[in-house]
């Protein structure tokens, strides 16, 4: 068995393999149409509440808002344990849902006790994703979105995030009579490696500086889920201080920590880049450095940051969550690298959280 020391990374490998495991998710997504129009003219007036544990919670914040600007269709995204503490706080009574717990394993405890919860006490139907086609998750719902996908052995969540969005984009699509997108869809893997290999030196470089052990990834919208999820990748792989917020909170108390130790990761939005990109440059005064990750037809909003990124233009709000996220993933694996930290065994870490516990549905067991 080869292993970190000989060089060899499960969790590089599922890192750079994740855009060939897109195609072969799309392909077989795109011979369940029909399926899946029947489940998105069912519930298209519902509220769709995405939800997930860890990454797979802020897979969910990415999710709901991509899926609401692509179809127009009212969603939100909660923690799972949110639903097993506070279930009146996120499904009110006169409110029709339908719940969307995704989950890599399809086993972690709050999620799938969430939507145990959810289908036994408040009859809303369950729409599950998952990588794993025969896990509890999915045997416990009532609609699903899966696809063929080669299990990750790692502890930490990489095509999985990737693969799981682009299913739920790909259902969004079908709403969407927009010949740009499909062809956006077609290209969007090949388009991605091709970035994710062009600057991966340009990773290593920034992961190489030694200086920095401090990391603040900022994002609005559905950039916000991914923030937390480059925030979480930096921590779980290479044991680094890192925080995540809504791009202009940083000025609004956060950046009392920055220092020159820190490095300011900004996911610029079309929607917001003309603030984001002020932002930036405000922050230089901090003596901070900034890396921008940018559609490269935003011109040179940040032409004073240290890093910058331009991904493809025009692949917007909606695709650029899939050309960022795979180089954030090889940021905390480098990191990892840089301090020695081996990512395949992250410290403190499972592939999957469960637990027992003392309820059992919906009351407590003396
Ligand atoms: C999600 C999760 C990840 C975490 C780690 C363990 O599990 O908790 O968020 O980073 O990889 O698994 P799942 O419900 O998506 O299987």
């Amino acid at each position: 068995m080869k292993n970190f020391e000989d060089g060899f990374s499960i969790t590089y490998q599922e890192i750079i393999r994740q855009q060939s495991g897109w195609k072969k998710a799309l392909e077989d997504l795109k011979k369940e149409k029909i399926k899946h129009l029947e489940i998105l003219n069912q519930f298209k007036d519902k509220v769709w509440v995405f939800t997930g544990c860890g990454t797979s919670f802020y897979l969910a914040q990415t999710a709901s808002n991509l899926f609401e600007m692509l179809t127009g269709i009212p969603t939100k995204a909660v923690p799972s344990s949110e639903i097993l503490i506070y279930p009146k706080l996120v499904l009110n009574p006169v409110t029709q849902y339908l719940l969307v717990p995704i989950s890599r394993s399809g086993t972690s405890t709050e999620v799938v006790k969430a939507a145990q919860k959810v289908k036994k006490e408040f009859s809303i139907p369950i729409l599950a994703v998952s990588c794993d086609a025969n896990s509890q998750l999915i045997k416990n719902s009532d609609f699903n979105l899966t696809f063929p996908f080669e299990k990750e052995q790692s502890v930490v969540m990489t095509g999985s995030f990737t693969t799981m969005l682009l299913s739920i984009i790909h259902l969004a699509s079908l709403l969407v009579d927009d010949e740009e997108l499909v062809n956006k869809l077609k290209n969007l893997a090949d388009e991605s490696h091709r970035i994710m290999k062009k600057f991966e030196s340009r990773i290593m470089e920034i992961a190489n500086d030694n200086n920095l052990n401090h990391f603040v990834f900022l994002g609005q919208g559905p950039f916000l889920g991914l923030a937390n999820e480059a925030a979480l990748k930096i921590q779980e792989m290479s044991i680094s201080l890192s925080q995540s917020y809504h791009t202009l909170e940083f000025r609004h108390g956060p950046k009392s920590t920055a220092s020159d130790n820190t490095l300011i990761t900004i996911l610029l939005s079309e929607s917001g880049k003309a603030y984001e990109a002020h932002l930036a440059d405000d922050m230089k005064t901090l003596g901070t450095k900034t890396f921008i990750l940018q559609g490269e037809n935003y011109s040179n909003l940040c032409d004073k940051s240290h890093y910058l990124i331009n991904v493809p233009a025009n692949y917007g709000d909606i695709f650029n969550s899939f050309m960022y996220l795979p180089l954030l993933q090889l940021l905390g694996y480098y990191k990892a690298l840089s301090k020695n930290i081996n990512p395949d065994n992250p410290k403190n870490l499972s592939a999957v959280v469960t637990f027992e516990t003392k309820y059992d549905g919906d009351h407590e067991n003396q």
